[in-house]
């Protein structure tokens, strides 16, 4: 078959990433793995080539596929549809296919969204996607489509949901993920396992809560063959928790030193401030390693206990020394508004970022993802949560508009996610780090402001009313620690 697979272009060029130097791995994954079994793709990453609609109408007329696949995360969704709806307008014969992680959650509400998009893959998407392209090429009659585990679509104006579908991708089978638009890239995202066994109630595992890992001679073949696509590559390692399984985190890191990679690729992951020690660290920074991400989330126990992220505060001191003292950048994320938080232990959360002292800390506010236990309690009217909006463009982070307590407003927290980030630098006397940020991030940072002071958001909705004064806001940023 003729397939094009797609990542949408971001809704609106907020945050950084919405201009990816970084080919997307999912469809690079779902590429080199259908190939295998006979079919031609053409990948078109639209964040990472700075496409907009027209250019992809142009692309997809061009090649006259027989088949799309698309793929979202929240904030991208409605760009998906738009797609959806280009492509049955250029042709209705074209099949559209959609995945990844939204659609996933909601299934049956994305296909009731958009009627353009034929069929919905659910969950990891190698092994489904094969079994779907067999059973269209072969009539796509519904019981064909039934024997499909992890699967919806449509049926005349019913929509039909398959079995779920066990963990079944072998993943050390899987070809080298397709790098097809690797000449736009200067980064790129390795996986070396899928999953993740936690539970914090702010997040969804896509991948499935058993860890599954690629054997170690496959994650460094793959390095070899990144190593080969260019020089001064910067690389992200996806995994949710790479360091989770020691033993094969120090294979790894062998195979990477004697592959020679710190020369050739900096690297950085995500791990939990559990899962760290001196001696991992020291391995980590020779091969490699420039930077670790680790979420914590609240600087208050209580919240934090709350939030099932099973950590505890000292845990994130002690890593953040360690990595500074071998050498490496810690990366801290937090969230404000966890379900029923005060104002006061949001301030907590805001001065431990600044006293833990990381290199960067990232604070954003509570964003009810579907399929989080955040979205459930959400949705039962608990959490003395209010909900902002159900518009999925404003599901991102740092700027978004959906979600406030009753006790401290949106613009509050807003308010709150400024003074950390100023406090952080200003607290530990780091001014230059605070002029490279702001220089750095000069788009986001402009509008961040603009967001604080202004009366709507930038979909026009009014800004609800805030208490912390100008007086508190001093207070906050240089005198409670
Ligand atoms: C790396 C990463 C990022 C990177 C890069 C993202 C990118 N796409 O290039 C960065 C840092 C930029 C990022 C940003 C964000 N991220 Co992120 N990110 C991840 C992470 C850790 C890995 C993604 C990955 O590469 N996985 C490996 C690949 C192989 O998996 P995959 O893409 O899901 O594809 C598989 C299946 O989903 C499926 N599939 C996917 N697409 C399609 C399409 C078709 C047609 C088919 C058949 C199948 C299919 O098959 C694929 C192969 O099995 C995931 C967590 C996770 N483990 O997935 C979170 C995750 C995807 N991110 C998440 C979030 C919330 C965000 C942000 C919104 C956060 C924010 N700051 O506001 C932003 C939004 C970014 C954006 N709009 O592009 C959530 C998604 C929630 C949601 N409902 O959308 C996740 C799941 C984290 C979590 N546990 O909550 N992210
Ligand atoms: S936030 Fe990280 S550790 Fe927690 S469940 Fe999600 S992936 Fe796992």
């Amino acid at each position: 078959m003729n397939i094009i697979l797609i990542n949408p272009p971001a809704y609106r060029q907020v945050e950084e990433y919405d201009l990816a130097t970084w080919q997307h791995l999912g469809i690079g994954r779902l590429s080199s793995y259908v190939q295998k079994f006979g079919h031609k793709v053409t990948l078109i990453d639209a964040k990472l080539q700075r496409l907009g609609m027209p250019l992809i109408r142009k692309i997809i007329e061009e090649k006259e596929p027989d088949l799309v696949g698309l793929t979202a995360m929240t904030p991208d969704i409605y760009n998906t549809y738009t797609i959806a709806r280009e492509i049955k307008d250029i042709n209705k014969r074209i099949t559209t296919v959609i995945g990844g992680c939204h659609a996933t959650i909601m299934p049956e509400t994305t296909l009731r969204e958009e009627t353009c998009l034929d069929y919905l893959v659910i969950g990891e998407g190698e092994r489904t996607f094969r079994e779907l392209l067999d059973a269209i090429t072969n009539d796509a009659s519904i019981e064909l489509l039934s024997q499909i585990k992890g699967i919806a679509f449509r049926a005349d104006s019913e929509i039909i949901k398959t079995e779920t579908r066990p963990w079944d991708v072998h993943i050390e089978e899987l070809p080298i993920p397709d790098w097809q638009l690797h000449s736009y890239a200067t980064h790129y995202k390795l996986e070396t396992s899928r999953g993740c066994p936690f539970k914090c109630n702010y997040c969804m595992r896509v991948l499935g809560e058993t860890v599954r890992y690629f054997p170690t001679a496959k994650v460094l073949n793959e390095l070899k063959y990144i190593m080969k696509l260019k020089d001064n590559l910067l690389m992200e390692i996806v995994d949710e928790t790479f360091t989770l399984n020691h033993k094969r985190t120090h294979e790894i890191l062998n195979g990477m030193i004697e592959l020679g990679v710190g020369k050739k690729i900096r690297w950085f992951c995500s791990t939990r401030v559990d899962s760290v020690n001196r001696e991992l660290l020291k391995k980590m920074k020779k091969a490699g390693c420039y930077m670790v991400c680790f979420g914590v989330e609240s600087g208050n126990p209580r919240v934090l206990e709350k939030s099932k992220k099973n950590i505890k505060l000292r845990d994130v001191l002690s890593a953040v020394k360690l990595t500074r003292e071998v050498g490496i950048k810690s990366f801290l994320s937090f969230i404000l508004g966890h379900p029923d938080e005060k104002l006061e232990e949001m301030i907590d959360t805001i001065n431990f970022a600044a006293r833990s002292n990381p290199h960067i800390a990232s604070i954003g506010t509570m964003v009810p993802y579907p399929g989080t236990e955040i979205a459930e309690i959400v949705e039962k009217g608990a959490g003395n949560y209010r909900l902002l909006s159900k518009d999925w463009t404003e599901y991102n982070r740092q700027f978004s508009y959906v979600l406030e307590l009753n006790d401290v407003s949106k613009r509050d927290m807003d308010k709150l996610q400024l003074i950390g980030m100023l406090k952080l630098y200003v607290h530990n006397y780091r001014f230059l780090d605070l002029i490279k940020f702001i220089f750095r991030y000069w788009r986001e940072s402009l509008r961040f402001f603009k967001m604080i002071f202004s009366a709507r958001t930038e979909s026009g909705k009014n800004i609800s009313f805030s208490r912390i004064s100008v007086l508190q806001f001093v207070q906050i940023l240089f005198f409670k620690c």
